[in-house]
């Protein structure tokens, strides 16, 4: 068995889900529903967007179980997400509805040209970093070895003043 954490995020209203943090939940029930364990589900915080801004996120994380490989996870992971998406008539694709990321998984590294695990970016993501230490907070990032615990607390310590 493989254990994942997930990262889900939306920030656009779905047509029949509603906004984003009813498409997070709706999200969690259809990994569910493909034969996926949820072993735990983050309360689901919302976020000012990072990047190009479309208005607030919801965030939130979950830790699942599966006999899926990395790439199987991956590619159920997208089918969820094009399940959620619509395109809008006449305009080009809108930021996704959902986003579910692999952020870490039991077997430590991964890397290929589709996939890469840890995530790249989830350390300096208080909105992948908190949900996630709420869930599994002993989990250690192989990257550099510390627990999300430790992840968390340091994004949320102020810097040290100038000197
Ligand atoms: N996801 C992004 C880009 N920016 N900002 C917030 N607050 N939350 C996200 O999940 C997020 C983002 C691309 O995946
Ligand atoms: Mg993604
Ligand atoms: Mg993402």
């Amino acid at each position: 068995m493989n254990r994942y954490l997930i990262a889900l995020g939306s920030n656009q209203r779905h047509p029949r889900f509603g906004p984003p943090a009813a498409i997070l939940r709706a999200a969690l029930a259809a990994i569910a529903e493909r034969g996926i364990t949820l072993e735990a589900a983050s309360r689901i915080i919302r976020s000012r967007p990072l990047g190009p801004s479309l208005g607030e996120y919801a965030n939130g994380a979950a830790v699942v179980e599966s006999d899926l490989a990395p790439l199987d996870m991956l590619d159920l992971l997208q089918d969820v997400e094009a399940a959620f998406s619509r395109k809008r008539q006449g305009q080009r694709w809108r930021s996704r509805t959902l986003d579910l990321d692999i952020v870490l998984w039991s077997g430590g590294f991964w890397a290929d040209d589709r996939l890469i695990i840890p995530h790249r970016e989830f350390r300096a993501r208080g909105f992948v970093v908190h949900p996630g230490a709420q869930i599994a907070a002993d989990w250690r990032d192989p990257v550099t070895n510390l627990s999300l615990k430790h992840l968390s607390t340091r994004l949320t310590r102020r810097p040290a003043p100038p000197r």
